[in-house]
């Protein structure tokens, strides 16, 4: 059994970053350590959240680990919430990265045009800095724009505006680059992706939704991580992480009651797990 960390906060009521990664990895077949970053309330898009930072336990846990000699397939890092974990993460992929392991970074910090609450634009830069060490960097269009230091383009771009952003993400240094959340039209949207060693590019798009809900950007990086593990192609990885997203809206909305904080990603892991 393929063996991941996971490095992210866990928002205790959110459905995002910890607690969606670990059920979602475990449900594929791959055991799922973590370190948890930080301990929230809730996400930061509640009012009022609490925040404990965790970063303090770092360094004494990956110690451990280095004596007890674990080992891991691939290092899996999401929100980070300070300067210094950023470095922690640095070391911790220059510690535990032997042949093979796949260091797999979201550089989970923006959306919809803004960094989400306590971010800053230095951070970003930081944030680009440790996604130079990664063999794959899943950002979003906003957090891409952050890394690069250039506006945000909501729409009205078009595929050379993407193929660029790309190629200067990957220029930044990680192997491969996959960016969500591009859209050319307003029915659909999906997920471009750049080989910096083949300098190939690849696509991905599906039917565009009209909600956006907080916490799938840590479900695609999940199911994307996991397949891979799983062995799936990138092509394939990248399609079933889509497709998982997209069936978790769906399978939100169709309840009229639902929370505005999270989609109910928990009714399709029988799909999830059925397609590996
Ligand atoms: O889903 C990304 C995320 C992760 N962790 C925390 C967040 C958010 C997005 O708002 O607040 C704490």
């Amino acid at each position: 059994m393929k063996r991941i960390v996971t490095v992210q906060d866990i928002s205790c009521v959110g459905k995002c970053s910890l607690t969606v990664a670990l059920p979602i990895i475990s449900a594929m077949g791959i055991e799922t350590a973590v370190i948890p970053t930080a301990v929230l309330s809730t996400h930061t898009a509640f009012k009022g959240f609490t925040f404990r930072d965790l970063t303090e336990d770092i360094t004494p846990i990956l110690d451990h680990w280095k004596k007890e000699k674990i080992i891991f397939d691939a290092i899996y890092t999401g929100y980070l919430g300070s300067f210094r974990q950023l470095e922690l993460m640095k070391k911790m992929f220059g510690d535990f990265k032997n042949d093979g392991t796949l260091i797999f970074v979201d550089p989970c910090m923006a959306d919809n045009g803004n960094l989400y609450p306590g971010f800053t634009k230095e951070f970003a830069a930081a944030m680009a800095k440790l996604a130079c060490l990664a063999d794959i960097i899943v950002p979003n269009m906003t957090e891409a724009s952050f890394m690069l230091n250039i506006p945000y383009k909501d729409s009205g771009y078009d595929l050379k505006y993407v193929e660029n952003i790309l190629v200067e993400l990957a220029a930044l240094g990680a192997k491969k680059v996959i960016l969500k959340g591009v859209s050319f039209e307003s029915k659909k949207i999906g997920v471009m992706c750049y080989d910096g060693e083949t300098k190939a590019f690849s696509s991905y798009f599906h039917e565009k939704l009209p909600f956006s809900f907080h916490g799938t950007g840590d479900i695609f990086a999940s199911v994307c991580a996991g397949a891979l593990l799983r062995g799936l192609s990138e092509e394939k990885a990248v399609a079933l992480a889509a497709d998982f997203v997209v069936r978790a809206i769906k399978a939100t909305v169709k309840n009229q009651n639902h929370n505005w904080y999270g989609v109910d990603f928990e009714s399709e892991i029988p799909f999830l797990v059925g397609s590996l």
